[in-house]
């Protein structure tokens, strides 16, 4: 390289590093600022993480100044947010109010939320493992785009993922390398702030090594990182290679707390450990306490140099590449190594001394520039400004609105009544869709844990396919082998088959419904699973749904009404945990036209501003379905709830049931009838719903907003005011009794709740529903009682 290019890459680095350290120093009092200086007004402690940050701003420096492009996608290390949000506001995107307000309401988040932080946040963080999940899933996504032209291999970014060592142990990560490997997942980069530390302490050895291997074994090329320039060119030097061994076999306690002690414990340690080695004593005795000090604790993650090589070197193709970059926890703080570090905040002495090392003026806290000369300041803006990412692109889209099939289109599928099941139902508007020639359909993706045959998905993926972004023609249909089902693989498919991992499922979801912001691509994704195993998902589900990605979840069979499956697959807790999760609404319709509302529905809702994902809890069980005499449960079953036989005013007695139990709320209905011909039958398809409708109309007659909600009261309201003020409500659920037994705080109406309080087990319907009380038996008891 000619002198003139090497200069000025020297000038550059060193341009770098200023950088870093005003990142470093803005990130830690955006933190010390929230907690020793900002008023606290309940003697909480605010907190935030200056070791993590630290620890990781050398590695952040080197990607948002230099190697990230627009189109690249990060997911920040959850408790690195205060460097994320320093950066952003060097680049003009995250005000200093926000800096400021760090951790209190309206400021910049703790951990990065792409709904809740102005700046531009790709993926939340928050729980570990889930972020790093995101970027292959997200990549995947891309890889489907780009499949159909709509990302052009010239805007196809990196999905990169910033994690620390200890997220390392979340199993989700390797369920979502497995289908990386299967996927063929590029572009796709995991960075790993390997410091050896984690919340407790410092980390064990074992695994030192075990990393690579495993992500070498599922085809990742792997980097790592372990020292700077620096100590390669100390360990080149007589003596050094004593020093590079001595670090390689310490045990991470020892070197960590080496690493806080600083150089004179370095000094008499090493000296000690080498005392028979001159050329090493000699190498030592060269530097300065303070030198030994950094040599021995500037590792490659670092190291500018370093870290923007190995970007370079990882430009050139889009293997997927897992990096493991060394580092220190705190690294430049009081606290570096110390294994108690994670929550360490530096006292107001401490942050002063860090303020004077770094050469930020007092009472300049807030300029990242501070203390620099003109021509400084003027080349460090030029840096910034040059960065590719500070680019002036549009990063979050809008995608067009896409017409959806009408309910009415989708009717037409499960039209004829007769007796069917709503899983049934669900795969009819499937298939139907399957049929369609619009762009909507086009842009329907379905994906599920290996469910998909069992879940009713089948009919949409014979007609649609199997997405692959290798080809492979179905073997068992080329030899004419009888099969219900064709499996050929083909990048036009638009079915992304997934392993039995339901993390994955709701990562999956998560990265599809999240086209839209992301490449400005709307996709309609649809994902099914078994009911019971939402639970295996449930953080990423909230992960998906704290991202505000759109998607239709379809969970089916459910309940005891699996019967014979047994008491590990009858779900118990759906209903109750669709109704307490935020940004999903929750259905579980119980006749096939009600299934084909609500499917529309949720393709609406999938693409509207202040939309939703949507859950719909299904069965397998065939139930006779209902004559429609007028509209009116069309809009009930959107709004949760409806008469399907409407009380006298004024009755004293309703059945109200949500699912598949219909035929028993109905045989008990009819019972009833004879006698008190006054009684009415309630429909819920979804607790979920009419609870948040009832609690919103609550809140409005008291806050004075929503003047609508408020004059005309809830729907629940509405539907239980035609009672009597005393009247008695018996509720029916495949489920805990609990999403239905609030109905009675609504009117004041008394409640007899029948659900599942206990694991059910392997039987047929009958005895099943009559063991635990759920048949029409059981509901006629329940009304005698409360006519007692
Ligand atoms: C699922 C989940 N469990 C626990 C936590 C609490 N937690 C936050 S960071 C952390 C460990 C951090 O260690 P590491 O990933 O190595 O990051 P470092 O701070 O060392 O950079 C833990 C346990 C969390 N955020 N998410
Ligand atoms: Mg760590």
């Amino acid at each position: 390289m000619p002198d003139g290019s090497m200069t000025a890459k020297r000038q550059e680095i060193a341009l770098l590093r200023r950088i870093e350290e005003r990142i470093l120093w803005l990130a830690s009092w955006t933190i010390h600022n929230a907690n020793h200086l900002r008023e606290s007004r309940d003697g909480l402690k605010v907190g935030g993480h200056q070791a993590s940050c630290a620890s990781m701003t050398t590695l952040m420096t080197a990607l948002y100044m230099k190697a990230l492009r627009p189109q690249d996608r990060v997911a920040v290390k959850p408790h690195a947010s205060p460097v994320f949000h320093a950066i952003q506001h060097l680049f003009g995107r995250q005000s200093l109010a926000n800096l400021k307000r760090f951790r209190s309401l309206g400021g910049a988040q703790s951990y990065p939320s792409r709904t809740k932080d102005v700046d531009d946040v790709d993926f939340s963080t928050g729980s570990v493992g889930l972020g790093v999940a995101m970027t292959a899933f997200a990549s995947l996504a891309q890889d489907y785009l780009a499949a159909r032209g709509a990302v052009k291999p010239e805007a196809m970014g990196r999905m990169i993922s910033l994690l620390g060592d200890a997220e390392l142990d979340e199993g989700n990560i390797y369920e979502a390398l497995i289908e990386a490997c299967k996927h063929d997942v590029r572009n796709t980069w995991w960075i790993v702030d390997y410091n050896r530390q984690s919340l407790d302490a410092t980390t064990q050895d074992r695994m030192f090594t075990r990393y690579g291997e495993i992500f070498e074994a599922a085809g990742w090329t792997v980097e790592t990182l372990k020292w700077s320039k620096r100590q390669r060119e100390a360990f080149a030097r007589p003596g050094g290679e004593a020093l590079r061994v001595w670090i390689e076999t310490a045990p991470n306690d020892l070197y960590s707390a080496l690493t806080y002690q600083g150089g004179a414990a370095w000094r008499e340690r090493l000296s000690a450990d080498l005392a028979d080695n001159t050329d090493a004593l000699a190498l030592i005795a060269a530097y300065k306490d303070i030198d030994l000090g950094e040599l021995m604790t500037e590792l490659g993650g670092h190291c500018l140099e370093t870290l923007l090589e190995a970007f370079e070197r990882a430009s050139h193709d889009d293997a997927p590449r897992f990096f493991i970059a060394y580092t220190v926890k705190g690294l430049r703080l009081p606290f570096q190594g110390h294994k108690d570090n994670h929550a360490g905040l530096m006292t107001p002495t401490q942050i002063a001394e860090l303020r004077q090392k770094l050469g930020v003026i007092e009472g300049e806290e807030w300029d990242p520039l501070s203390g620099l000369s003109s021509a400084e300041r003027t080349a460090l803006k030029g840096l910034i400004a040059r960065a590719p990412f500070a680019a002036d692109v549009q990063r979050q889209h809008v995608a067009p609105t896409v017409a959806t099939p009408s309910a009415d289109e989708l009717l037409e599928a499960v039209a004829g009544g007769g007796e069917q099941s709503t899983q049934a139902a669900f795969g009819k508007v499937m298939f139907e869709i399957s049929r369609r020639t619009d762009e909507f359909s086009g842009r329907v993706v379905t994906t599920s844990p290996d469910v998909t045959v069992s879940t009713n998905l089948g009919g949409f993926v014979n007609r649609r396919g199997v997405f692959h972004r290798r080809a492979h023609e179905d073997v068992f249909k080329r030899r004419r082998i009888p099969s219900a089902q064709v499996w050929s693989m083909a990048e036009t498919g638009q079915h992304v088959e997934l392993g039995i991992a339901e993390n994955n499922l709701f990562i999956a979801l998560a990265a599809l419904g999240l086209t839209a912001p992301l490449f400005g691509e709307r996709l309609f994704p649809v994902g099914t699973l078994y009911d019971p195993f939402i639970a295996r998902g449930l953080d990423a589900l909230n992960y998906a749904c704290y991202q505000d990605a759109r998607f239709l979840l379809v969970a089916t069979p459910s309940g005891l009404t699996l019967a014979p499956e047994g008491g590990a697959h009858q779900s118990i807790n759906g209903p109750v945990i669709g109704m307490a999760q935020p940004g999903l609404d929750t259905y579980e319709p119980a006749f096939a036209d009600e299934t084909a509302v609500l499917m529309a529905r949720a393709f609406d809702r999938i693409q509207a501003r202040d939309g939703a994902s949507t859950y719909l809890r299904l069965s397998t069980r065939v139930i006779a379905q209902p004559e429609r005499t007028d509209d009116a449960w069309r809009q009930g079953t959107i709004d949760g709830g409806y008469w399907l036989k409407a009380p006298v005013p004024g009755a004293k007695l309703a059945v109200v049931f949500s699912g598949a139990l219909a035929p028993e709320a109905l045989a008990a209905f009819e019972a009833l009838s004879e006698d008190m011909p006054e009684v009415g039958l309630l429909a819920i398809t979804s607790p979920d719903v009419l609870h948040r409708d009832w609690t919103a109309s609550g809140r409005s007659r008291w806050t004075g907003e929503g003047a609508r909600t408020a004059s005309r009261g809830s729907t629940i309201e509405t539907l239980l005011s035609t009672l009597d003020r005393d009247a008695g409500l018996v509720t029916l659920a495949d489920g805990s009794p609990l999403s239905l037994s609030w109905l009675g705080s609504v009117r004041g109406h008394r409640v007899r709740a029948l659900g599942l309080e206990t694991f059910g087990q392997s039987g047929d319907l009958p005895d099943l529903y009559a063991k635990y009380r759920l048949d029409a038996d059981a509901v006629l008891d329940a009304c005698a009682d409360l006519l007692s």
